[in-house]
Formats: C-alpha cells, structure tokens, sequence
C-alpha cells in the first residue's frame, strides 16, 4: 500500500516554518505501526503548485494522509480535489480541526473520503489496518465518512488515558533541520541567547485545558486535561537535546502548568537531572497567587523558563464573564507581578471584537483594554508576534472560526 503524509504551508509567505506537532505524532504512531510513507513537506520546502503537482502525478498512491487548523480548510479541499485528479482511487484522510470542527463541509465539499476525528494516534492506525486489509471502515472507530450519500459517524475512539506512554515524535521523519535552523525566527522575546544560536523543537506535554472558554476551539475540547509526567517530559527533553544539540524548547500545549505542585514537580525535575535549555510554557492567569508562591516560579526560571503565556483576553469583567473565561483582570495582574518578582517574563494574547449580548462591544472599549493592561501591567511579550522589536502596540492578528454566540 502506498502512503503519502502531506504536510500544508498555511502561511507560505511567511518566512516562519513550525514544526506541525499533531501530524508528527500521526506519522509516528504510522512508522511504529510498521507503514512505509512518503512524506510531502509543502510548508518546510515551500513547494510550488507545480512541483506540488509533480510530486503526487510521480507516483501511485494508495492513501493520502493530511491535517491541518480549520483555516487550512481551502488549501485541503485543492489537494484533494488535485490528489483525486492523479489518483481517483486513492483514500484521502484528514484530520485535526479541519476535520473535526467542520467534517460535514469537509466530506461534501471536497473530495475526502475519511474525517480522523479529534485525537488521531490509534484511529489512525487501526484505519490503515482496515484499509490494508480490505476491512470495513465502519468498524473503525473516530472517523466520519460519507456512505450512500449519509455522513456516518463512527463511535468516539476512548481518549489514550496515559499519554506518558505516547511514542516520543520521531522528528526524523521530516525535514528536521530545516525547522531547527528556522526555529531562530519564531522564538519571542526576551532572549536568553542570541538569536542565531537559537535550536528549538517542540515538545507537547498536556492534551486539552481544564476551562473551557466560550471563544476557544480545539480538537480536544471538552475532554479531560491530560498532562504527562515530569519523568516522560524530561526523557524527551534530554533525547531531543542528544540528538539535534538543541539549546531551546518551545512546551507547545494548550496547558503546560495546571496546578502549583505540577509546576513545582517538572521545574524540580529539570534542576535535579542537569539538563540546561531554555524553555516557554503556558498556565492560567490565577495560577499563581501568593507571595509563597515566588519561590516555584525562582524554581522554574532556575530550570530555563525563559517566559509564561497565559492571557487575560479582555480587561473588561463583562466580555470576560461572557467568555467563560474564569480569571478576573486582579488575577492576571497579581500573576504577572509575582512573575515579574521571580524575573519570568509574560506573554499574552487579547480577544478583540467579542460580541457581547449581540452586539459588537465598540473597539474602543477593546482599546482602551489593551491600554490599560499596557500602561498597568506592561508585559514583556506580545504572543505569537516575531518582530524582535515587539511592543504590546504591535498587534500580530489571527483568524478565529466564527462560532456562534462568538
Ligand atoms: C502549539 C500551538 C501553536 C504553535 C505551533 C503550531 C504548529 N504548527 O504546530 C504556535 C504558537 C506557533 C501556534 C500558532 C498558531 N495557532 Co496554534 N496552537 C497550538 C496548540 C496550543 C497546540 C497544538 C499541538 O501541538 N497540539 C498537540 C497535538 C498532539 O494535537 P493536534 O495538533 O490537535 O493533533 C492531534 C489531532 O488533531 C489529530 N491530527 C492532527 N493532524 C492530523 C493529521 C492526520 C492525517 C490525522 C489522521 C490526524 C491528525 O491527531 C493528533 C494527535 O492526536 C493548539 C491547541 C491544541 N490543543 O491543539 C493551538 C491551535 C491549534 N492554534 C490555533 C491557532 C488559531 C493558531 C494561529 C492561527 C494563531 C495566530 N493568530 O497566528 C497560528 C497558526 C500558525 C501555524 N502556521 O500553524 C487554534 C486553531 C483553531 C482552530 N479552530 O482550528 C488552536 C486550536 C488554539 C485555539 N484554541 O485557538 N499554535
Ligand atoms: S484557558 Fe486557553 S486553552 Fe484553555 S479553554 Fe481557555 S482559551 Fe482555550
């Protein structure tokens, strides 16, 4: 059976390249499952349609495997719709939020044939299975499909209850050095070392999030927070570190750090095995509370924390309250002063143009939010914005899926 692994460019003039952490765990459970795959890394090699279409019309595929955020959604429906040109026969599977948090666009707009839904590590390879073995599909769990023009939907696959035990991503199977040469860019500031020193991978460490905020949509969402243990993390951490002599990891998890003595345990445990890295990782903003609480955070910038993300969103209580949000702007600024005390830096994101009971709040009320946080806490970072000379005034913004009641 022959197998491709696709992996989209979401941002091609970007010259950012992230490594793409789900599809990595998707073709690792592949690899150890003993399949064979090309891999097509649109985003690392930045691929022209032409040499796109070259490399599919090459060879004869069985099965195509690709998945993406959901705004990646015209750019699957095209490969689809161009891999069906070449192989008609071919299954192509997605998976990730661009299946499914819109499978019924996905399988009768475009020319998928099997939705992967929410966590893919085992449906992926019983599917494979199935495939291979001419089964029926039907029997496997966690896909969508359409059959006699019906969406079927299987039953849910059962969550991996200890995801410690996952396989560590095999890196080795993309381009890896081209995202570690790249990682020098998308690292924020302050920065421990100079920027062209920087060598970071990712390294995933919980799966879904404890709240569960109204304007948030993930593939996990409304599944219990998993979080691995100090000792699984480390192992990876120290392999990564042997392996692609990396100085940086980015903790790329919906939640890092859920609870103080779950803080406490992994700083612990990076200080006490001497493994040196700088590292990012993400909380709530009541994590941290009290001034007791300083000497956790002393313990985490001693084990590499070189910056928290946690947002606040909106510094107005209503639109906050509205989200679901759960945190209250004293919290935040509490947090971010207790950090500042332990010299962690802060990034943040803001949600702008929420609507509030039908109606937009106007964006100066969002304005004067950000100003106050600028002027009140000024955190040091603003997330997911690369410019070196970043300022809270230099906003990077995002697309978010339209929701209702959003
Ligand atoms: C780390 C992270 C980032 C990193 C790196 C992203 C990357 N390329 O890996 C950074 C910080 C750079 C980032 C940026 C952005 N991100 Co982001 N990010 C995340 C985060 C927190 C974790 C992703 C992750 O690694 N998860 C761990 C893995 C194991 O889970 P997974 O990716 O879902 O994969 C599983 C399944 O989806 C499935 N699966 C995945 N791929 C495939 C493929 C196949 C074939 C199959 C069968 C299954 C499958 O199986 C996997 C294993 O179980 C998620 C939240 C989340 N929980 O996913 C947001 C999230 C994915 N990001 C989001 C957004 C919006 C963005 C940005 C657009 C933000 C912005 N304003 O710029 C950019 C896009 C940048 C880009 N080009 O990708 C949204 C997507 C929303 C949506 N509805 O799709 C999320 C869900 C956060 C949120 N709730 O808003 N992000
Ligand atoms: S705390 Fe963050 S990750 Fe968790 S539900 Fe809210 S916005 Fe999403």
């Amino acid at each position: 059976m022959n197998i491709l692994v696709i992996n989209v460019s979401l941002r091609p003039q970007s010259p950012i390249k992230l490594f793409p952490v789900g599809l990595g765990y998707i073709a690792t459970a592949m690899k150890y499952a003993g399949y064979d795959f090309d891999v097509l890394d649109i985003d690392a090699h930045r691929y022209s349609d032409a040499e796109v279409e070259r490399f599919i019309r090459n060879k004869q595929y069985d099965v195509v495997c690709m998945g993406c955020i959901v705004t990646g959604y015209k750019i699957v429906k095209s490969l689809a719709a161009l891999i069906k040109e070449h192989h008609p026969n071919a299954k192509i599977i997605v998976g990730n939020s661009v299946a499914t948090s819109i499978v019924e666009i996905l399988l009768t707009r475009t020319k998928a044939d099997i939705a992967v839904i929410s966590e893919g590590d085992i449906t992926i390879v019983n599917l494979l299975n199935t495939i291979a073995n001419s089964g029926n599909i039907e029997e496997v769990n966690g896909i969508c499909f359409v059959k006699d023009g019906k969406i079927v939907r299987t039953p849910p696959q059962p969550l991996i209850k200890g995801i410690s035990s996952l396989p560590f991503i095999d890196f080795s199977i993309f381009d890896v050095e081209v995202y570690i040469d790249n990682s020098k860019l998308s690292v924020g500031e302050p920065l421990p070392i100079p920027r062209e020193e920087v060598r970071a991978l990712p390294v995933n460490t919980a799966r879904g999030c404890v709240a569960n905020c109204g304007f948030c949509y993930h593939v996990f969402k409304g599944t219990p927070y998993r979080y691995r243990t100090p000792d699984s993390i480390v192992a990876e951490v120290k392999t990564l570190i042997d392996t692609y002599s990396l100085n940086y990891i980015n903790f790329w998890d919906e939640l890092t750090f859920f609870s103080r003595r779950q803080s406490e345990a992994l700083a612990q445990k990076i200080i006490d095995e001497d493994v040196h890295f700088h590292w990012v990782g993400s909380c709530r903003a009541n994590l941290f509370k009290d001034d007791d609480d300083v000497f956790i955070m002393e313990k985490l910038k001693q084990a590499g924390c070189v910056a928290m993300g946690y947002s606040l969103e909106s510094a107005d209580p209503e639109i906050l309250k509205a989200m679901n949000k759960k945190i209250t702007t004293e919290q935040f600024a509490r947090q971010t002063e207790l950090l500042r005390k332990a010299g962690i830096p802060v990034a943040t994101a803001l949600v702008l143009g929420y609507i509030l009971r039908r109606r937009p709040r106007p964006l100066r009320r969002h304005l004067i939010a950000v100003w106050k946080i600028e002027f009140i806490l000024r955190p040091a970072i603003f997330f997911l914005n690369q410019d070196r000379r970043c300022t809270i005034t230099q906003l990077n913004t995002g697309l978010l899926m339209m929701k209702k009641n959003t």
